[in-house]
């Protein structure tokens, strides 16, 4: 694939589906449990800290107990193979990426095994409750939050994808339903700097009109057999 040297992807919760993880919008989804404004705003933090404490650890917990899928390692092989520019943003706050090799993951909307101190500002690595109300290992204060944008908040690194969505060749989409910007807005940027733009999904997104190519089908297929394509195997 001579054209196509620097590749962004975007990933969301469908490429975690199949290690277990929940996504937000299937039936008996995330926000099928919980309505996202108690949640996942800091309104909804600030009105019921335990509440979003709790939700919060249940998911970590999980994390920890999911393993990468095939489309995870996939990712990480084209990650190890490919000779122009690759930039992994992901939407999600699992850490399977990793987990599966590829060093340098984008996390736009945060991480689970990162807590945030509101009171210093430290990021520190997690993997525990936050609900007990532990101590900042860096100022002892109990003032620690999950280390995830919620809705209404920024999203991590914008300038890093605006730049790589202004020079990539290719876009590629993963496991996502478009639903929530800025990142179901990247698509048309992309386009707009004259990439090619191709959506994996296990159904059609919101945004599927947006893009030149979509393919229908679970991540775990869909994405090795991509992969396998760009290694040119
Ligand atoms: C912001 C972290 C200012 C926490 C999340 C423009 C228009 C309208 C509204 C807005 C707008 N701009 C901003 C807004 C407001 C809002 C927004 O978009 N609201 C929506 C609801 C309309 N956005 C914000 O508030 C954002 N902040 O805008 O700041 C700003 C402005 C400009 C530029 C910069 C900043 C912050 C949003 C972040 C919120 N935090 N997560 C947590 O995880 O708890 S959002 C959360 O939901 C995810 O991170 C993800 O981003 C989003 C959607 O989830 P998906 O990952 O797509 O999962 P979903 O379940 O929806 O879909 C799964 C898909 O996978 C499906 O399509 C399914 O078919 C597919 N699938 C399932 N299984 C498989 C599969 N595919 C393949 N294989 C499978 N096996």
């Amino acid at each position: 694939m001579e054209r196509l040297r620097n590749i962004v992807i975007l990933t969301g919760a469908g490429v975690s589906a199949e290690s277990g993880i929940d996504t937000f919008r299937s039936a008996g989804g995330l926000w099928e449990q919980h309505r996202v404004e108690d949640v996942a705003t800091p309104e909804g933090f600030a009105r019921d800290p335990d509440l979003v404490l709790g939700f919060y650890d249940m998911r970590r917990a999980a994390v920890q107990q999911a393993e990468p899928n095939e489309a995870h390692h996939a990712l990480a092989r084209l990650d190890a193979a490919w000779d122009g520019d690759i930039l992994l943003v992901t939407q999600n706050i699992d850490d399977l990426h990793e987990r599966a090799g590829v060093a340098d993951v984008l996390h736009m909307h945060g991480e689970h095994l990162n807590a945030w101190c509101t009171a210093c500002g430290t990021r520190s690595r997690w993997t525990g409750p936050l609900i007990t109300r532990p101590p900042c290992p860096a100022c002892g204060e109990s003032a620690l939050r999950p280390d995830v944008v919620w809705f209404g908040e920024m999203p991590y690194q914008m300038e890093r994808i605006y730049a790589a969505l202004a020079d990539c060749d290719l876009f590629v989409s993963i496991g996502t339903s478009g639903a929530v910007y800025p990142a179901a807005g990247f698509v048309r940027e992309a386009k707009a700097n004259g990439a090619l733009t191709l959506e994996l999904n296990l159904e059609p997104s919101q945004g599927s009109h947006w893009f030149d190519e979509t393919r229908l089908g679970p991540a775990s297929e869909l994405v090795p057999d991509w992969v396998s394509e760009m290694l040119g195997e």
